[in-house]
C-alpha cells in the first residue's frame, strides 16, 4: 500500500476481483451472512448497503495498491493537500460511477429487495467540512485521482462532522452528527503508521559533542495520531489516491504514574482529553474564535501529517534531506494548517539536526498557501500566551522566523517602522497575537487566491506589502467543481442527453461541452424539448424533496429560484428575502404586469453562535409561512427553507434550478463554487460582480447572465458615506417591504423579533450595504421574469450556460496548480 519500499513496489501486485453481476451478488451475500450475520430475507437496507460498500471497496483495492506501487519510487515528486476540512459527502455512487459499475451493480441487487436508490440513501454524508472550502478540497481530491496526479489528502477523522440542522418553530436547532455510528465501510485503519504528537512542556537548549547548539522539546503531554485511509477513485482510469484522516487517542503510557498511584479515574480523564482533539468539527466558517482546542486540532494535523510525509519519503528509499523539497510539496488549505511551516522547521532542526538556513530553504521550497477570504474577521490570529503554553517550541521558532524576516524588510525599506509593524508575524498591541496568514506567506513559495477578482483584491489590499517584497509569489487559481459528482452523477438525465449529442468525452474533458453551443440555437426544437424535459424531471424530483422536508408544494412549471449556501450577512440572503416580500406585496396590490410564478428555495446552516444568521433563518421561515398560506397568493409564489442543506441535497437541488442566486456584496465572496454547480446544470445566474461570478459572466456572455449591483470599488468608495435612508426615500417599493417587516406582519405572535434585522440593514454602518443594491436587484429580477416567459429563449440560455461551463471543472484547476505550483510529473 502507500508505503512500500522500492523493492516491494517492483513486485507483482494482486489481481483485481471479477466485476460481473454474479460475482458482485455473491460477495454481497457473503458479507451479509459472514460479516454481518444477516440473511437475505428481512435484511434491513443499511446492512445491504454496507455489504455492497465492502464489495466495491474490495474491487478498488488492487487499483489502490498498484497506484502506490507505481509511484513509490525514489525521486517521484508528490503533493500533499492539507486541510482541516474535506466535505466529501457520499462515496458509494461516486465509486460506482468511476468504476463504470452502475448497470452491473443494479443487476447484482435483484435478489435483495432493495433498489440502488434505496441503498444509496443509507449512506450518511461524510460532513467533515463547513461549506465551500471543505467541498473544494473534496472536488480537488476527485480531480487529482482522475488526472492520475500523485496527491494525498491529509485531514482529521472527526467523530462528529458538521451538525445536523432541524427547524423548530422557524428557528434553527442543532443535533450532533454521529456519522460513524454504524461504522465507515470505506476507511482502512493503519495502526502501523501511528504518529506521536507533542503538546505543552518546555524547551531545553544544549550543545552537542561538536559544539553545535540544539533545542529539544521536553516534558510534553503526547497524544497519538491514528491514520484512517479513504480511497479516492479516479474516473475510469484505475488510479486510486488516498485521503488520510488522523484520529487522536491517548498514548499507551498515558496513565502509568497515576494508574500506579491508584488515581484510575484521573488517568482515564487524561485519555479523554487526548481523544477530544478529533472529536468535533468547528462549525464556524467565517470568524475565528480563538479556542484552544481548535489550535490543538491544527497542530495535531500539521505535525502528524509532516511526520508521515517524511516517513513515506524515507520509506521510498530517500535519505538526502537537501532533496526533500524536490520530492514534496504541501498545499495548505487556508491558514488552518499553517503551523506546519514552524513544525517542519522544528522537525528538520531538532529531529534531523539541520541548521537554520538549510531547514528554512527546504521549508520555503515545499510550502504553498491558498487564501479563501477577504473578510478581516476571518483572518486567523492566535494569542502568543496560548502558543507559549501549548506549543512553546513552535513559538520560539515563529519568533526566530519573524526576527529574520523583519531584518529582510528593514534592509529593503530602512527606517520604515510602520511597514515593519504592519508586516510583523507578531501583532503587537494589548494582547500579542500570531498572524497566521503572515506566517503562511513568509513560509511559502506560492500564495494564491481562488478567483481572479479575489486574487487581485488580495494583491491590492491585504497582501500589498508582501507583493512589494515578493511579487512573484502571488498567483490566482480560480476554483472549480468536479463534473463527475456535479453533473454525471447528480444529473443523469441531462448527462445522457449531452452524451447522445457529443459523446461521453466531456466527463473527463469538460471543455468539450462547447460542442453543445450550436444546439442552443432556437432551430433545434427536438433538442430543446429534450433539454426542457430533463430539467422538468429534475424539478419534479426536487419538488418531492421540498414536499417531504418542508411540507410545501412546488409547481414544477414555475421558475425555481434557489439560494443555498452558508447563512451569512455578506452572502445577503436578506436581499433575497426583501425581493420575496416585494413580490408578495405586488400580489397583495394586484401589480401583476410581467409576473412569473416562482418557487423560492433557500437553504443553509448558520454557525451556532451567529445570532444574526440564525435570525435570518427565522425570517425566511416566517415569510414562507405567511406567503404560502395567504389565499391571495394562490400558488403564484411559494417559499421554502430546506432544512439541513448538505452535499447530498445539492445533488438534487442543482440539477433542478432555473435561477441561481449569487448575490454577495461585491468584493466579499472570494469565489463561490455553488455558482459553478448551478451553471453546469443549466441554471441562469442572477449575481453581483463578485468572486467567480465575474468569470462565469465572461464565459457565458452578459446576455445570458443577470448582473446587478455595485462593484467592489463602488462598495469601498461608498463606505463612510452610506445613507440607507436615501434609498428608502427614493423607492416606495423598498419602503413597502421595510414597512411590512416593521409592522409585524410576519411575526404577529413574536413581536419585535426582526428588529435586529431592520436595525442592521437600516444602519449607515451596514458593511454589506444591502439597501444600496435593492433597486438594481429588483430590476434584474424583473428582467428574469420577463425572460422566463420566452420559454424557448430561456432554454437557449440554459444550454449556453452548460455549454460555457467547461472552465469551471476542477480538472482545469488542478492542471493549473500542477503546472504552476506542484510540478508533479505525469504518472
Ligand atoms: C477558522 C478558525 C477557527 C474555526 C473555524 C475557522 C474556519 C473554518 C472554515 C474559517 C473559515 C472556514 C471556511 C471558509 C470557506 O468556506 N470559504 C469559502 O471558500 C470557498 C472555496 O475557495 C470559496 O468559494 C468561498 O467564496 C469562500 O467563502
Amino acid at each position: 500500500m502507500p508505503d512500500q519500499t522500492p523493492l516491494q513496489a517492483c513486485q507483482p501486485t494482486l489481481e483485481s476481483l471479477p466485476v460481473t453481476a454474479d460475482a458482485i451478488r455473491q460477495d454481497i451475500k457473503q458479507y451479509q451472512f459472514y460479516h454481518l450475520g444477516r440473511i437475505l430475507k428481512d435484511c434491513p437496507p443499511v446492512y445491504t448497503y454496507r455489504a455492497l460498500a465492502w464489495t466495491l471497496r474490495d474491487r478498488l483495492m488492487s487499483d489502490w495498491m498498484n497506484t502506490y506501487a507505481r509511484r513509490d519510487l525514489p525521486g517521484k515528486r508528490r503533493a500533499y493537500y492539507m486541510s482541516l476540512e474535506f466535505l466529501i459527502g457520499r462515496a458509494l455512487s461516486n465509486h460506482v460511477l468511476n468504476l463504470d459499475l452502475d448497470k452491473t451493480a443494479r443487476a447484482s441487487l435483484q435478489d435483495f429487495g432493495h433498489s440502488m436508490e434505496e441503498l444509496v440513501e443509507e449512506e450518511p454524508d461524510a460532513g467533515l467540512g463547513n461549506g465551500g472550502l471543505g467541498r473544494l478540497a473534496a472536488c480537488f481530491m476527485d480531480s487529482c485521482a482522475s488526472l492520475d496526479l500523485p496527491v494525498m489528502g491529509y485531514g482529521i477523522h472527526y467523530e462528529y462532522g458538521m451538525f445536523r440542522q432541524r427547524i423548530e418553530n422557524g428557528y434553527q436547532k442543532e443535533d450532533a452528527d454521529h456519522w460513524l455510528r454504524d461504522g465507515n465501510p470505506w476507511e482502512v485503519e493503519r495502526t502501523e503508521f501511528i504518529q506521536r504528537v507533542q503538546f505543552g512542556g518546555r524547551t531545553e537548549h544544549f550543545t552537542d559533542k561538536e559544539g553545535v547548539r540544539h533545542a529539544r522539546w521536553v516534558d510534553t503531554s503526547d497524544v497519538l495520531a491514528i491514520p484512517f485511509d479513504m480511497p479516492i477513485s479516479g474516473y475510469r482510469n484505475h488510479a486510486v489516491n488516498t485521503l488520510r484522516l488522523w484520529k487522536s487517542t491517548a498514548t499507551d503510557a498515558f496513565n502509568l504514574d497515576e494508574f500506579n498511584a491508584g488515581s484510575y479515574t484521573e488517568a482515564v480523564q487524561e485519555k479523554n482529553h487526548a481523544e477530544h482533539i478529533s472529536m468535533v468539527l468547528y462549525p464556524n466558517d467565517s470568524s475565528e474564535n480563538g479556542k484552544e482546542l481548535r489550535l490543538r486540532q491544527q497542530y495535531f494535523l500539521a505535525s502528524a501529517s509532516l511526520k508521515d510525509a517524511l516517513r513515506q519519503w524515507h520509506a521510498a528509499g530517500n535519505s538526502d534531506l537537501s532533496k526533500f523539497a524536490d520530492d514534496n510539496v504541501f498545499q495548505m488549505n487556508d491558514t488552518h494548517p499553517t503551523i506546519a511551516v514552524a513544525e517542519l522547521m522544528r522537525l528538520l532542526m531538532d529531529d534531523y539536526r539541520l541548521d537554520w538556513d538549510k531547514a528554512w530553504a527546504i521549508t520555503t521550497q515545499c510550502m504553498a498557501y491558498t487564501n479563501h477570504t477577504l473578510l478581516p474577521e476571518a483572518l486567523e490570529r492566535w494569542s502568543v500566551a496560548l502558543f507559549e503554553r501549548l506549543l512553546p517550541r513552535l513559538l520560539e521558532i515563529i519568533y526566530e522566523i519573524n526576527a529574520r524576516f523583519l531584518r529582510t524588510v528593514s534592509m529593503k525599506w530602512p527606517g520604515d517602522l510602520d511597514r515593519q509593524r504592519r508586516m510583523s508575524i507578531i501583532e503587537e498591541g494589548g494582547v500579542q497575537q500570531v498572524r497566521m496568514a503572515w506566517l503562511a506567506i513568509v513560509g511559502s513559495f506560492s500564495v494564491n487566491g481562488v478567483a481572479a477578482l479575489h486574487s487581485q483584491l488580495l494583491r491590492d489590499g491585504l497582501f500589498r506589502d508582501f507583493v512589494d517584497l515578493w511579487p512573484d509569489k502571488f498567483n490566482n487559481k480560480t476554483n472549480g467543481v468536479t463534473p463527475r459528482r456535479w453533473v454525471a452523477h447528480a444529473n443523469p438525465g441531462m448527462s445522457a442527453l449531452i452524451t447522445r449529442e457529443i459523446g461521453d468525452g466531456w466527463v473527463a474533458d469538460l471543455s468539450q461541452l462547447e460542442k453543445l453551443k450550436p444546439l442552443a440555437e432556437l432551430s433545434n426544437k427536438a433538442f430543446h424539448a429534450d433539454w426542457h424535459a430533463a430539467k422538468r424531471a429534475n424539478k419534479e424530483r426536487l419538488a418531492a424533496l421540498v414536499k417531504a422536508d418542508c411540507g410545501v408544494e412546488f409547481n414544477p412549471d414555475a421558475l425555481f429560484d434557489v439560494q443555498v449556501k452558508r447563512i451569512h450577512e455578506y452572502k445577503r440572503q436578506l436581499l433575497n428575502v426583501l425581493h420575496v416580500i416585494h413580490l408578495y406585496s405586488r400580489i397583495k396590490k394586484g401589480h401583476m404586469q410581467g409576473w412569473a410564478d416562482r418557487c423560492v428555495l433557500i437553504g443553509g446552516k448558520a454557525a451556532p453562535g451567529y445570532a444574526m444568521a440564525k435570525r435570518i433563518i427565522k425570517l425566511v421561515n416566517s415569510v414562507a409561512e405567511v406567503v404560502n398560506n395567504d389565499p391571495d397568493v394562490n400558488g403564484r409564489l411559494k417559499v421554502a427553507f430546506l432544512p439541513n442543506y448538505r452535499v447530498s441535497s445539492m445533488e438534487i437541488i442543482a440539477p433542478a434550478t432555473d435561477l441561481s442566486e449569487q448575490i454577495s456584496t461585491a468584493g466579499k465572496e472570494a469565489s463561490g463554487t455553488g455558482n459553478m454547480k448551478f451553471m453546469m446544470n443549466g441554471a441562469l445566474t442572477i449575481g453581483t460582480y463578485d468572486g467567480a461570478n465575474i468569470e462565469i459572466l465572461d464565459a457565458v456572455g452578459e446576455d445570458n447572465f443577470f448582473l446587478f449591483g455595485l462593484r467592489a470599488g463602488e462598495v469601498d468608495a461608498l463606505r463612510g458615506h452610506y445613507q440607507p435612508h436615501t434609498y428608502l426615500e427614493q423607492d416606495h417599493e423598498l419602503r413597502d417591504v421595510i414597512d411590512l417587516i416593521g409592522s409585524g406582519h410576519f411575526n404577529p405572535v413574536e413581536p419585535g423579533i426582526f428588529d435586529m434585522i431592520l436595525g442592521a440593514i437600516l444602519s449607515p454602518h451596514d458593511p454589506w450595504m444591502t439597501l444600496a443594491d435593492f433597486r438594481s436587484y429588483v430590476d434584474a429580477q424583473n428582467l428574469v421574469s420577463l425572460a422566463w416567459h420566452d420559454k424557448a429563449n430561456w432554454t437557449r440560455m440554459s444550454i449556453l450556460n452548460t455549454a460555457s461551463s467547461g472552465f469551471f471543472s476542477t480538472d482545469r484547476t488542478m492542471a493549473e496548480y500542477n503546472r504552476d505550483i506542484w510540478k508533479l510529473r505525469p504518472a
